[in-house]
C-alpha cells in the first residue's frame, strides 16, 4: 500500500507525551495502515528537557512556543498533551491552521470550552479525537461488542470505579508540572475530570446516554501550597466523587472515583448487569473479561474468566499468539490505529471532540450536583 506521512507536532512531553509517542513509533509495526506518523517536532517551555525528550523518542526538532509549532507548514497533526487549561486555545488555533488534532482527555475544563472546541474543529473540518484510551483495551472493546449484540438482554445496572491514593498527604502541592491536576485553574476539576471521565466515556459507549444524575463530592484537604508561588491556598478541586445516575435505556448507574482509597494506585473497574447475564473488567487484570451467562444450564452456571488474547478478539490478531498478553500502552496504539484508519476511510474514529463533549457535559453536571446536592437533568 502506498504510504502517506502524517507529520506530528506534539505539545507537552509528560507522562502522556510518552504514552502517545510510544504509539506513534509502534503503530505501523503492527497495523497495516496508509498513514505513517512521523515524529516531526515536540514543543515544551523548558528547552533542555524538550531536547532530551526529542532525543529519547526520536523527534526531529523542538519548539518552545506552541504557536510557532502550529504555524509550521511541515506539521500535519497536533497532539495536545498539556494541562487542561491550554486545551481550548491550542485546539482552536490548530483547527484554524487546518491541522488534525489529537487531544489528551478530558476534552476541556468545562462544557463551554468544549463547545468552542467542537465548533472550531467542525468548522475547519479537521480530523479530531480525544485520547480516552481505555475503550481500546481489547477486553473493554469486547464488552462493548457483546453488549451491543444484545447478549445481556435488558440492562439493569452499570457501575464503575476509578480509585487512586496519591494525594492523601497534605504536603503534596497544587499546581506546577507534576501536580497541576490538583490546581482547579489548570485542571478544571479534580477526580471528576481526571478519573471519573474515563468511567463516563466508557459507560456512554457501552450503555448509552445518561439522562439525569446526582452526586456527592468532597475535598478532603482544604488548603495546599501552590508549587509555583509557594503560597498556601484553598483547594478548588474535588478529591472524591460518588455519582448515582439514570441511563436513557432505563438502567441505573453508580460511579465512584477518588484519590483517597489507600492502597489503590489506578484501579479502574466496571460491571454491567443485564437480564441474561453480567460482564465485568478491571484494569489490574486488563486481559480478562468476567462473564456470567444465565442461559447456561443451572448446575453449570457460574462466572467465567475469559482470557482476551485470541485472534478473534478486538485488536489481538495484530499482536502475538493466543495466550500471550498485552498491556496498558497498547490501548494508545489501538486508538491511534483507529484514528489513522479513519483518515483513510473518511469515517472518523470515536471518540471525536463531539463525542468527548458529552463526557464533559456529564462531568460538569457531577460538579454542579456535588455543589447543589440536587439531581441534574442532562
Ligand atoms: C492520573 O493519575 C492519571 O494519570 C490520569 O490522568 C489518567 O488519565 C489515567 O489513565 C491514569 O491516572
Amino acid at each position: 500500500m502506498p504510504r502517506k506521512a502524517l507529520r506530528i507536532g506534539m505539545i507537552g512531553y509528560g507522562f502522556m507525551g510518552r504514552a502517545h509517542s510510544n504509539a506513534y513509533r509502534k503503530v505501523n509495526n503492527f497495523f497495516d495502515l496508509e498513514y505513517v506518523p512521523v515524529l516531526q517536532a515536540v514543543c515544551g517551555r523548558n528547552a533542555e528537557k524538550t531536547r532530551a525528550f526529542a532525543e529519547t523518542w526520536g523527534y526531529a526538532s523542538t519548539e518552545r512556543d506552541w504557536k510557532k509549532l502550529i504555524a509550521r507548514d511541515d506539521i500535519d497533526a497536533v497532539d495536545i498533551c498539556v494541562p487542561n487549561d491550554l486545551h481550548m486555545e491550542i485546539a482552536i488555533a490548530a483547527a484554524r491552521a487546518g491541522k488534525a488534532i489529537l487531544c489528551e482527555k478530558p476534552l476541556a475544563r468545562t462544557t463551554k470550552e468544549g463547545e468552542a472546541m467542537v465548533k472550531a474543529v467542525e468548522k475547519a473540518k479537521v480530523p479530531n479525537t480525544v485520547w480516552y484510551n481505555y475503550r481500546r483495551v481489547p477486553a473493554v472493546s469486547l464488552i462493548q461488542q457483546v453488549v451491543a449484540k444484545g447478549t445481556l438482554g435488558k440492562i439493569f445496572h452499570y457501575r464503575a470505579n476509578f480509585l487512586q491514593d496519591w494525594t492523601i498527604n497534605p504536603d503534596v502541592p497544587q499546581g506546577g508540572a507534576g501536580t497541576w491536576r490538583l490546581d482547579v485553574d489548570a485542571a478544571g476539576s479534580g477526580v471528576t475530570g481526571d478519573l471519573l471521565a474515563h468511567c463516563v466515556d466508557t459507560a456512554l459507549w457501552i450503555n448509552g446516554s445518561i439522562s439525569s444524575l446526582t452526586a456527592m463530592t468532597e475535598t478532603f484537604v482544604k488548603k495546599r501550597k501552590h508549587a509555583d508561588t509557594g503560597k498556601v491556598q484553598e483547594v478548588g478541586i474535588d478529591d472524591a466523587a460518588g455519582v448515582l445516575c439514570r441511563f436513557g435505556n432505563g438502567s441505573l448507574g453508580m460511579f465512584e472515583s477518588t484519590r483517597y482509597a489507600r492502597g489503590h494506585k489506578a484501579l479502574y473497574t466496571l460491571e454491567i448487569n443485564g437480564e441474561h447475564g453480567s460482564l465485568a473488567w478491571n484494569l489490574h487484570d486488563l486481559n480478562y473479561v468476567q462473564f456470567f451467562d444465565h442461559k447456561t444450564e443451572g448446575r453449570m452456571r457460574g462466572w467465567t474468566s475469559i482470557l482476551v488474547t485470541d485472534g478473534e478478539h478486538p485488536y489481538l490478531g495484530r499482536w502475538w499468539v493466543p495466550g500471550l498478553s498485552i498491556g496498558y500502552e497498547h490501548s494508545f496504539i489501538h486508538q491511534l490505529a483507529d484514528f489513522l484508519e479513519g483518515l483513510s476511510t473518511g469515517k472518523p474514529a470515536a471518540p471525536t471532540f463531539r463525542d468527548a463533549l458529552e463526557t464533559t457535559r456529564v462531568c460538569d453536571a457531577i460538579i454542579k450536583s456535588g455543589k447543589s446536592q440536587k439531581w441534574v437533568t442532562l
